[in-house]
C-alpha cells in the first residue's frame, strides 16, 4: 500500500489529521490497534475548546455536536464550601466551551471519513516503523493482529498513537529528551445515571481534596474524586464514593447532589509529561504520544487536535510548493503551545487538590491563588483565556 501519510492510531489526533489531509487532497491511511467498538465506547475527555467546535463545523462534522452537545459560557469554582462563577464568555469577548464527549467526536470523525472512502484499519498487530532516517519510510502491520504482514509505504510516518504507542520510541533516546511531573494523587471517576445537579461544570478544592462535577447528556452525568493513585477500585464502595462527593461539592446554600445509579467507575493516575523534539527525520508525533496533561484543565484532546492542525498546514505547504521549513519548525511552533498549556494543567491541578506532602504555607497559597481569581479582574481573564483556548500565535 503506498500513501502520502502513514498515521499510526485512531484517537483524536489521528483522526482529524486524516480529516485535515483529505481536505488538502494528500492521501493517508490510519492504522489502529483497537478494535472500532473500542476506540467508540471509551469514556475520556468532555471539553472541546471554542476554536475545536469550529474546526469540526469547517471539517462538515458538526451536525450532531450542535444538536447533542452543551454549550458552557462559563464554570463553577468552589472552596470552602462557597461558590464562584466564572463568565468565561463575558471575560474572552464572548468564547464559550462546548461539553462533548470525545467518544462521540471519534464516532462523528470515524463514520465521515469512511463513508467518504477514507481508510482506517482496526485491530492491526505488530506495528513498526523504518525507514524515518531516509527518504523512504514505512510501517509494518498485521491485519487482525496476527494476518500475513503488510506495509504502508509513505512519505511521512505520523505517530498519532498515544502515550504508550510506538512512535516516541522511534525517535532515538539520545536525540529526544523528557520532561516528566508524576502527582501523588489520581482521580476516580464515575458515570451516573442521573439528571443534572448544577448548570455548569464545579471544579471544588474541599478539605477532603478534590471533586469535578461534569456531564454527559441530560440523564448521564461524569465526576470525579481525587483519591490515591493507588488505591484499588473495589475499596471504593458506591456509599463511599457519594460520601465523599457530598463532603466535596457540598454548600451551606441549601443545594443537594442528585445521586443515581453509578454505571462505571475507574482510576486513573495523574501524570505531565512532555517530549522534545516531537520530530525525528520523516517521523513526526501528536497528541498523547508526545504529552501528557492532568485532566484538571481539559486540554488533552484540544492540544492533540492543535498539533495536527499546524501539521497539516505544513504537510500541505510542502506538498504544494515544495516549501519545507514549516516541516521541520513543526515541533517548535507546537511546543509553545504544549508548554503553555502543561502550566496551565499544572496550574489548575496543584491549585484545586489537596497534596499531604505539602506544607501548611503551601496548602494555603492554593487558596489565595483562588480567592485571587474570584477578585482580580487579570487573574479571572487568565484563567479563562486559557480554559477556553489560547490563540494560534
Ligand atoms: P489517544 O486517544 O490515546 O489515541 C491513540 C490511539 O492509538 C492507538 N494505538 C495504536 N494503534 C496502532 N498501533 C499501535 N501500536 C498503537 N498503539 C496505540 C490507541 O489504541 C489509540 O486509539 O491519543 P490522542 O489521539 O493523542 O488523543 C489524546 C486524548 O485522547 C487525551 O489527551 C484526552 O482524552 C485527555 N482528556 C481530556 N482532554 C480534553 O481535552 N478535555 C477533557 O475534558 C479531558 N478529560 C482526558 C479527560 C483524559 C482522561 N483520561 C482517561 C486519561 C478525562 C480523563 C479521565
Ligand atoms: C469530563 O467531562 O470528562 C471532564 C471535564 C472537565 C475536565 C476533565 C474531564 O477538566
Amino acid at each position: 500500500m503506498r500513501v502520502q501519510v502513514g498515521i499510526i492510531g485512531a484517537g483524536p489526533a489521528g483522526l482529524f489529521l486524516a480529516h485535515l489531509l483529505h481536505r488538502d487532497g494528500i492521501s493517508a491511511v490510519v492504522l489502529e490497534s483497537r478494535s472500532r467498538d473500542e476506540v467508540e465506547g471509551t469514556v475520556r475527555a468532555g471539553v472541546l475548546e471554542h476554536w475545536v467546535v469550529e474546526l469540526m463545523q469547517q471539517l462538515g462534522l458538526g451536525e450532531r455536536m450542535l444538536r447533542e452537545g452543551h454549550v458552557h459560557d462559563g464554570i463553577t469554582l468552589q472552596w470552602n464550601r462557597a461558590r464562584h462563577h466564572l463568565d468565561i464568555a463575558g471575560l474572552t469577548g464572548g468564547k464559550r466551551i462546548m461539553v462533548y464527549p470525545q467518544q462521540e467526536v471519534l464516532k462523528d470523525l470515524i463514520a465521515h471519513r469512511l463513508a467518504h472512502g477514507g481508510e482506517i484499519i482496526f485491530g492491526v498487530g505488530g506495528t513498526t516503523i523504518r525507514g524515518i532516517d531516509g527518504d523512504r519510510p514505512a510501517i509494518d502491520f498485521r491485519r487482525d493482529g496476527n494476518g500475513p504482514a503488510e506495509t504502508v509505504a509513505c512519505d511521512y510516518v505520523v505517530g498519532a498513537d498515544g502515550f504508550h504507542g510506538p512512535g516516541r520510541q522511534a525517535i532515538p533516546a539520545a536525540r529526544r529528551g523528557e520532561y516528566q511531573k508524576v502527582y501523588p494523587f489520581g482521580w476516580l471517576g464515575i458515570l451516573v445515571r442521573a439528571p443534572r445537579s448544577w448548570h455548569e461544570l464545579i471544579y471544588t478544592h474541599q478539605q477532603d481534596g478534590f471533586a469535578l462535577l461534569s456531564t454527559r447528556s441530560p440523564d448521564v452525568q461524569r465526576m470525579y474524586i481525587q483519591c490515591d493513585p493507588n488505591d484499588d477500585i473495589a475499596d471504593w464502595s458506591d456509599t463511599r464514593i457519594w460520601e465523599q462527593f457530598h463532603a466535596r461539592l457540598g454548600t451551606d446554600d441549601g443545594w443537594s447532589l442528585t445521586e443515581g445509579p453509578i454505571v462505571q467507575k475507574g482510576i486513573i493516575p495523574l501524570r505531565s509529561f512532555v517530549c522534545e523534539p516531537m520530530q525525528y527525520g520523516r517521523l513526526f508525533i501528536a497528541g498523547d504520544a508526545a504529552h501528557i496533561v492532568p485532566p484538571t484543565g481539559a486540554k488533552g484532546l484540544n492540544l492533540a487536535v492543535a498539533d495536527v492542525v499546524v501539521l497539516s498546514l505544513a504537510l500541505a505547504e510542502s506538498y504544494r510548493g515544495g516549501r519545507s521549513d514549516l516541516l521541520q519548525r513543526y515541533s517548535q511552533f507546537c511546543l509553545r503551545r504544549v508548554w503553555k498549556a502543561e502550566r496551565f494543567s499544572w496550574y489548575m491541578t496543584t491549585m484545586l487538590h489537596r497534596n499531604e506532602n505539602e506544607s501548611d504555607f503551601e496548602q494555603r497559597m492554593h487558596f489565595a491563588d483562588l480567592d485571587l481569581v474570584r477578585t482580580s479582574h487579570a487573574s479571572a481573564v487568565s484563567l479563562a483565556e486559557n480554559y477556553v483556548g489560547l490563540p494560534f500565535d
